[in-house]
């Protein structure tokens, strides 16, 4: 199996307005080379299953995959390319039980204790963070540094992502300790020019993982 896109591209409608959210997403998707995560925890399953249908006519096109937050229930109804479970979501062996291998489990993890157990739970990939201080409002804890990718990319053979306060030029940080990647919320949706941003992520991903 061919190794996942190495920018994973998180979906923040609280941080941009829904309009600007779907505006930046069909700017940069033809760039490829990403898998786009849906993380809206405030929207209804009604309203989530709008907001995907309307992502996945964007990337459809383009073949970027899309992952759904916590809702096993509609990565099945939409066909979409896997769940992204979080701390509080069904563990990742139940989430296996419900999908089988037909789609992939990504899995947030703090610590890289956590990022094995998942892996060992059946999580194809995880998200580990927040690495730097992350300019999103929102209280995803103390920065952990590098040495936890490092640490986790030791004990795992999934890839481990990385995120939390990237930008393209600490993206050469996180992949030198290891990552498979870079998830990133605001340094895409809030740059001035975000495809401009994801041509300078991909240039220094690609440095590090040759297409
Ligand atoms: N999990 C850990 S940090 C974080 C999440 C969802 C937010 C990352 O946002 P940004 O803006 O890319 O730092």
């Amino acid at each position: 199996m061919s190794p996942p896109p190495p920018l994973y591209v998180v979906t923040d409608r609280l941080l941009t307005g829904e309009d600007r959210c779907l505006r930046v997403l069909e700017d940069i998707i033809p760039e490829r080379g990403m898998m786009i995560q849906i993380r809206e925890k405030d929207l209804s399953a009604r309203e989530l299953l709008r907001f995907v249908d309307a992502v996945h006519q964007l990337a459809r096109p383009f073949r970027v995959p899309c992952f759904i937050n916590d809702r096993v229930d509609l990565v099945l109804a939409t066909k979409a390319a896997g769940v992204h479970l979080r701390a509080d979501s069904m563990p990742a062996k139940e989430a296996r039980k419900v999908l089988g291998n037909g789609y992939l489990i990504g899995k947030s993890v703090h610590a890289a204790e956590e990022a094995l157990q998942s892996e060992q739970d059946g999580a194809d990939f995880v998200v580990l963070g927040p690495v730097y201080e992350t300019p999103s409002k929102q209280p995803y804890g103390p920065p952990l540094g590098l040495d936890v990718i490092r640490e986790a990319v030791r004990l795992c053979t999934i890839p481990v992502y990385a995120i939390g306060g990237l930008t393209p030029v600490r993206v050469e940080h996180v992949m030198a300790a290891g990552a498979a990647g870079a998830a990133v919320i605001s340094s895409i949706f809030q740059a001035a020019s975000p495809r401009e941003a994801v041509t300078r992520y991909a240039a220094q991903l690609h440095k590090w993982r040759p297409q």
